[in-house]
């Protein structure tokens, strides 16, 4: 099958790697900067496993825009831009998709794929069409560290799970696309650490509420995610991690009784483990808003501390910890 990787960032490269690697599917990356490009197709991807010699080449072939896929024979589309670009992409992309191709994206944080896109359709010609397609569009959260050193080397570093399922419709005009879904599972079934949640949403809060975190912590103390343990930080710093994971879990709870109507369905106890997991396995890693600060580049900061602020402000559940890390990394790195 030919699986479209649109991104060619760290985690677009790495999942583009794993899945060349099963020497099972046909993999075209989507990278739009021309320099990047150009190295890629030149010389193809090495992936690194942590201390592991030698990498792993794997033969990609490359694009420089969707418009340049050959959308008719592309099986399944992996989505690996960030959560700002996500809606734009979709918009671009769903139409063009032949139904049963399913699409995963990757993004972290949370506020995309959903109500503001179909706000957004709704004054379109094909809004209808484009809609309908959504059901075509699944979530996963990877508890990977991944990096870019350079074009085509990415480094794996930290194998944790990755999660993947559907988010419920936010509007009763579009219904999962259960065939899209199969498709999806035979082709993430051969990868390491992968698995299908009927619970996705649980998945998706614990991995928002780790971001919440280990992302602007890392960025504003400028630490590897291993200098976020426990035993590395100053006590007003654990004090400081402490808040930002009760409060992202009081806006969870909220979040479940409200809108899923299930206070019961975040746990206090696995998501305090999921964060001391990621910090220890991705101890080397710098986190994804680390690297975009450091590389200039525009962070999801807004789909990740924001997102829960602005859910702890429709709920009534105050975030003062989220909204002052959030005001420094606006004000430090113009986030
Ligand atoms: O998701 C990540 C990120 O950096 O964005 C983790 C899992 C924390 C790995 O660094």
């Amino acid at each position: 099958m030919q699986i479209a990787v649109i991104g060619g960032g760290a985690m677009g490269s790495l999942w583009a790697s794993l899945l060349g690697l099963t020497g099972v599917h046909n993999l075209w990356v989507v990278e739009r900067d021309f320099a990047r490009y150009s190295i890629c197709k030149e010389r193809g991807y090495l992936l690194f496993h942590g201390q592991k010699p030698p990498p792993e080449r794997v033969q990609i072939r490359m694009a420089q825009d969707i418009s340049d896929l050959p959308l008719a024979e592309i099986g399944a589309v992996i989505l690996a831009v960030k959560a700002y670009q996500v809606d734009d992409v979709l918009g671009v992309l769903l139409p063009l998709l032949l139904a049963g191709t399913p699409v995963l994206c990757l993004a972290n944080g949370a506020g995309f794929g959903g109500e503001g896109l179909i706000a957004a359709w709704q004054d379109r010609a094909d809004a209808k069409n484009a809609i309908a397609k959504l059901g075509q569009v699944f979530f996963a959260v990877s508890f990977q560290g991944a990096y870019l050193k350079n074009p085509g080397e990415v480094y794996l570093r930290g194998a944790g799970p990755i999660y993947w399922g559907s988010l419920p419709p936010a509007c009763g005009d579009y219904l999962p696309d259960g065939l899209a879904r199969e498709r999806l599972r035979d082709i993430l079934s051969v990868v390491e650490g992968c698995s299908y949640r009927q619970d996705f949403p649980v998945a998706m809060w614990q991995k928002l509420l780790v971001n919440g975190v280990i992302n602007p912590l890392s960025s504003l103390w400028r630490v590897a995610n291993g200098g976020l343990a426990d035993a590395q930080l100053t006590e007003a710093q654990r004090l400081v991690k402490h808040k930002l994971l009760q409060e992202g879990l009081a806006v969870g709870f909220a979040y479940g009784k409200a809108v899923l109507d299930n206070s019961a369905f975040l746990s206090a106890d696995a998501v305090e483990r999921a964060l001391a997991e990621t910090i220890g396995a991705t101890a080397e890693n710098y986190s994804s808003m680390y690297q975009d600060i450091t590389y200039g580049r525009q962070t999801e900061i807004d789909y990740i501390n924001g997102y829960l602020i602005r859910w702890g402000q429709r709920l009534g559940v105050s975030t003062p910890c989220h909204q002052e890390v959030y005001q420094q990394m606006k004000t430090i790195f113009s986030a």
